[in-house]
This record gives C-alpha cells, structure tokens and sequence, in this order.
C-alpha cells in the first residue's frame, strides 16, 4: 500500500494522498510546515496537517481567488495579498499588467522560504519587481498601518484553526475595509459550505455586517475535503458581475481555468448554498 498522508476532518471523514517522500518537515514559531510528493497531487504544501495547495490542482484556487476581484475593481494599481505564502497568489495578481504594486504580508517566513525552494513552478512571481514581500502579523498589519489605501484585498489564509484563525475575526474584516479605497474590493477564501456550512455562513453574515455588496461564488478544488470550495467577493459599490472585458482579455490567454463564462458562472449558487444564506 505504502505510505499515505491523510488530512482528518472529523472522526468519519478523512482525504488521503498516496506519498512517494517527504521533501521538508519542519517547525517554525507558528506552525509545522511541510512538503510532500505525493503519487496524485504532486508536491503538496501542508501546514498543521492540513493540505494548503498542490502542484496538481493549485491553479483552481489562485485562479479563482484573484481574477474575479481584479477583473471588476474600478482600480487595480496597488494590491494587498494577506497569507497566501506559497506564492501563487501573487503570481496571478501579478500577470495583471496594470498591477504597479503588490504587498504580501506572510507571518511564516519558513512557509515562503519553503515554497521557493520545492514549490518553484507554483511561486513564479518572486522575483517581480512590483512585489514587496513582508514578514510581519496580518492582524498587526491591518490594524496599524499607515500604507496608503489598496485597490483590491486577497485574503488568502488557512483554515479558521490555529494562526490562520484570526483571518477570520469581524475586527480584521473592520481593518480590512479601513485600508480600501473607496468602490475597492475584498476577496477572501471562505471555506466549504458542503464541509464546513456554520463556518461559511457565519463569515457571510460578518462580511454583510460591513459591506453593502457581498457574493460568494464557488468552485472545485479537489485538495480541499468534499472538493467543494468558496470564495467571497464584497465591495460597498460596484458589482461582481460586471467584469473590464480587457482585463480578462489580458489574463484569459494564460489561465487555465480563468475566463469570461466561468466568471459568471462560479456566482450562481447551489439550492443548498442559497437556503442556508436565505437568499
Ligand atoms: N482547507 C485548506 C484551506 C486552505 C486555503 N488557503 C490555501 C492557501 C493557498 N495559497
């Protein structure tokens, strides 16, 4: 059988990969941060054992937490990417071509130091000259400082456990809005409604507290337990649907999932999903 990996969700329910090495295994003052190669997935980063992104099915979820905010922001020059240490979503912000600046601040430095030594095909962004790489608090970050206004916000954190779990405070969110400029965006990953419903719902609810347009959308990410994954898209103006076809135009080309009718397509919602948000 050999050696398998498996993320645990609760006492019945368990995703497992099939190992062929570990390539790096290591504490850091946060979090036990790794990288598998696995048979199916490919190289897998996972943190506290939970599987963060995959060589295999990444592009899902960079892809999809970028493009819908930066296709429909009014502006696009300075951007801000809280979490999100493998580098892949930096990478996407940065095939924008009207992108002049993205901050990332990173807690873990071990996470990013990590990516960029077994992740390379993941974080091909390091080296861009318009990315300013921190390593300091998101929460500090937010709540103290003095930057000038951004554009759009990724939120691209853990699971509400452990550090990442503060990501998901309304507070944070406060902040987060408080460094927008005004019409900006937010996006966020907001967990699986199939897996995690109470978790996603009340992050809706904490989002609609703050901004007057809020929309989930969804997608497959096939790392993450049942497959089933979501994304929110809040701003106090402008609407999700109503993307700069030129900016998709820029990025379509080299996206491989990314394009006009799956933008479209990833806001209409399941029944499911629907009820439970009562809308
Ligand atoms: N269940 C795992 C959720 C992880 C979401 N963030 C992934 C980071 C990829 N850049």
């Amino acid at each position: 059988m050999g050696l398998w990996y498996d993320e645990t969700f609760d006492d019945h329910t368990r995703f497992g990969l099939r190992v062929k090495e570990t390539l790096f295994c290591a504490q850091s003052p946060y979090q036990k941060v790794e990288v598998i190669e696995t048979v199916g997935f490919g190289r897998v980063l996972v943190i506290d054992n939970v599987f963060m992104t995959s060589e295999y099915d990444e592009f899902l979820y960079h892809e999809m937490i970028t493009h819908p905010a930066l296709t429909t922001a009014p502006k696009i020059d300075r951007v801000l990417v809280i979490g999100g240490g493998d580098g892949g979503t930096v990478r996407e912000v940065l095939r924008h071509p009207d992108v002049k600046e993205c901050v990332m601040i990173e807690i873990d430095q071990m996470v990013v130091d990590a990516s960029k030594e077994f992740l390379p095909g993941i974080g091909t962004a390091w080296g861009d000259p318009r990315l300013d790489v921190r390593f300091i608090d998101g929460i500090e970050y937010v709540k103290k400082s003095n930057d000038d206004k951004y554009d759009v916000i990724l939120l691209d954190g853990t699971d509400p456990v452990g550090p990442g779990a503060v990501l998901f405070d309304e507070s944070f969110y406060r902040g987060c809005k408080r460094m927008l400029v005004p019409g900006g965006v937010v996006a966020l990953q907001s967990e699986s409604p199939l897996l995690m419903m109470d978790v996603f719902v009340e992050t809706q609810h904490k989002l609609r507290g703050l901004f007057s347009e809020v929309h989930p959308y969804m997608g497959p990410v096939p790392l993450y337990g049942t497959g089933t994954w979501s994304w929110t898209w809040c701003s106090d103006t402008g609407e999700p649907l109503r993307p700069f076809p030129e900016r998709q135009e820029e990025i379509v080309e080299g996206s491989k999932a990314y394009n006009a009718e799956l933008h479209q397509a990833a806001f209409a919602l399941p029944n499911y999903v629907k009820r439970a948000l009562k809308l």
